[in-house]
């Protein structure tokens, strides 16, 4: 396995001094390591892949060094548009070494949204002309693709990829120290669990990627309740509050409700300017806000140093409320504003973490959508 504390020496040693992305599950050691260690000029966890690029390549400009992206491949349509139209070497030719993990490779098995994806990978680089290597987790092969990237990167004016294996990285040697949260602060399920018990019965549920979806899923199952009005959205993270909208905007008779996450809605903030600015659809769109890519291994984000229900305010929103932590006040709240028309905005601090033994939906996405639209359009 190759030693992420290790991989990050080797980047150095090519002249490797910043590094930027969004957190990945198969990268998740890689990305714990350069966390904790890399002073903050050295390290920014971006709002998406996209955005990643263009810090990467702003860095470039501005000192000519060599910089590094991470990704989960699901982020690589992302980049593409960066990628293509502002590092490519037909456009402003700007070097960086874009590490991309590899979900759903081939022979792998993995989830359905990382099937596609993970097939297509190498193809949507050999399209993009981005040539690359991949790393299966033997250490000396990844200290010398390390040295490949850095060395071609710099000779083509261009950026160069290396594709992960799951399991490829070892351990993180170091890791930033847990964030305390008081002791009374709701588990993300327990949170859910409380709004889906409070909503009324029937209420059409947009879930986000990772692990909110599968919480949903265990609460409707845990409660009793049925589960043919919920939209789980396994993949196009980021993409959960305009889905709910859509709908909403389709069904005004509906009580449309997206579960969000914060790194979910940071990755595509412009959204909730479309919700607040939007003239009709009935929704609330609710932010389970643990400050964190919980899904993928935890990693901050910035979602607890900003004020999401100020934005939802300046964008528009018909009400705005919370951030709310207490149990009491949660159902109150949820309660109240399933009876208000409007775009509707409700920020709900969680803590960090899951339980060991979640379980992941039994249906496949087309039998979710099949339920879904059967109940919706009824
Ligand atoms: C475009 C894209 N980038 C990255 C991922 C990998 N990924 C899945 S869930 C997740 C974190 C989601 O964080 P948040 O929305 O805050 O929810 P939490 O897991 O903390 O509940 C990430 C980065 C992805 N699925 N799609």
């Amino acid at each position: 396995m190759i030693s992420p504390k290790a991989f990050h020496a080797a980047l150095a040693a090519q002249g490797v001094d910043f590094l930027t992305g969004v957190p990945d599950s198969l990268l998740k050691d890689f990305c714990a390591y350069v966390d904790a260690v890399l002073p903050p000029e050295g390290h920014v966890i971006a709002a998406n892949e996209g955005t990643a690029v263009g810090l990467a390549a702003g860095h470039h400009l501005a000192t000519g060094s060599l910089p590094m992206v991470y990704l989960q491949n699901s982020g690589l349509g992302n980049t593409v548009n960066p990628l293509l139209s502002l590092a490519d070497p037909e456009v402003y030719a700007l070097p960086m070494i874009v590490l991309v993990g590899w979900r759903g490779a081939p022979g792998v098995k993995d989830e359905p949204q990382h099937v596609k994806q993970g097939r297509v990978t190498p193809a949507m680089l050999d399209a993009m002309e981005i040539p690359y290597q991949v790393l299966d987790g033997d250490p000396e092969a990844a200290a010398e693709a390390a040295r490949w990237a850095a060395a071609t990167a710099r000779a083509t004016n261009a950026p160069v990829a290396l594709l992960v294996h799951k399991g490829a990285f070892g351990k993180a040697e170091e890791k930033r120290p847990a964030r305390e949260v008081p002791a009374t602060m709701l588990a993300r399920e327990a949170a859910i669990r409380l709004v889906t018990a409070t909503l009324p019965a029937g209420s059409t549920i947009v879930a986000t990627t990772g692990m909110i979806s599968r919480e949903l899923y265990e609460s409707r199952g845990a409660l009793g309740q049925d589960r043919s009005s919920d939209f789980l959205t396994v993949g196009s993270m980021g993409h959960a509050s305009q889905i709910a909208l859509g709908i909403a905007r389709a069904k005004p008779d509906a009580q449309v409700v997206c579960l969000d996450g914060d790194g979910a809605a940071l990755m595509h903030l412009g959204g909730m300017a479309t919700i607040g600015t939007s003239a009709t659809g009935d929704l609330l769109h609710i932010v389970l806000n643990n400050g964190a890519h919980d899904s993928v291994g935890g990693q901050p984000t910035v979602a607890q140093q900003i004020s999401l229900t100020a934005i939802a305010s300046a964008c528009g929103y018909d009400v705005v409320a919370g951030p709310l932590e207490e149990e009491a006040e949660i159902r109150a709240e949820v309660a109240r504003l399933a009876q208000v028309p409007g775009r509707r905005f409700l920020e709900l601090r969680v803590r960090p973490g899951s339980r060991a033994d979640l379980g992941r939906p039994k249906e496949s996405p087309t039998e979710n959508k099949a339920q879904f639209i059967t109940r919706l359009r009824g």
